[in-house]
């Protein structure tokens, strides 16, 4: 299953075999479950309810690529708890389209993960700009972004998935590229 964000004008998230949303052009569509940042503070708009978040940043210094943190620290490990609503917030700060999926046992000749990490655990996906969506309980496979693209994953992870997993973008050439980073549930 595929869903792409889209950083400009138009916003397709095709998430799960029930969710298919377009919204294009409008930036009207209320986001229920998102919280705005107060009128006059610079705060960014994130999730409701989190109790932990981290910031996954995709990028690329051609000939290199990566995922990195906040502070531009490259392949993690990012580190998130168990049991506590968890948002991800990923952006592409990029000049190339990238894809972000979450796994193990990653095969950059297929571009996909033995386990994926999001297929059976439903997570909520907003996206605040340039127009606000929400998707509750969606399963995903990997998604796209495009250059600007910015959305959050919203997610309770269970005890069993504690432990290493890797985040990789498999578009053609980018995990090889450097496109991997280490994600540890605790
Ligand atoms: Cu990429």
């Amino acid at each position: 299953m595929r869903a792409t964000v889209v950083g400009r004008t138009c916003v397709v998230l095709g998430v799960s075999a029930l969710l298919l949303l377009a919204a294009c052009g409008s930036d009207e569509t209320p986001a229920p479950g998102g919280t705005e940042a107060e009128p006059g503070t610079e705060a960014e708009p994130e999730p409701k309810d989190l109790e932990a978040r981290i910031t996954i940043a995709m990028g690329e210094e051609l000939p290199e690529m990566y995922f990195a943190d906040s502070d531009g620290e490259r392949g993690g490990a990012f580190t998130i708890p168990a049991g506590k609503i968890v948002g991800i917030r990923v952006i592409n700060s990029g000049e190339l389209e990238h894809e972000i999926a979450f796994g193990r046992g990653s095969d950059a000749s297929t571009g996909e993960f033995e386990e994926n990490l999001f297929a059976s655990l439903p997570s909520d996906i907003f996206v605040f700009k340039p127009v606000k969506v929400e998707i509750e309980g969606s399963v995903f496979g990997e998604i796209e972004a495009e250059p600007q693209g910015d959305f959050w994953i919203r997610t309770v992870f269970p005890p069993e998935t504690t432990g290493e997993w890797e985040i990789a973008c498999f578009v053609e050439g980018h995990y090889d590229a450097g496109m991997k980073a280490t994600l540890i549930i605790e």
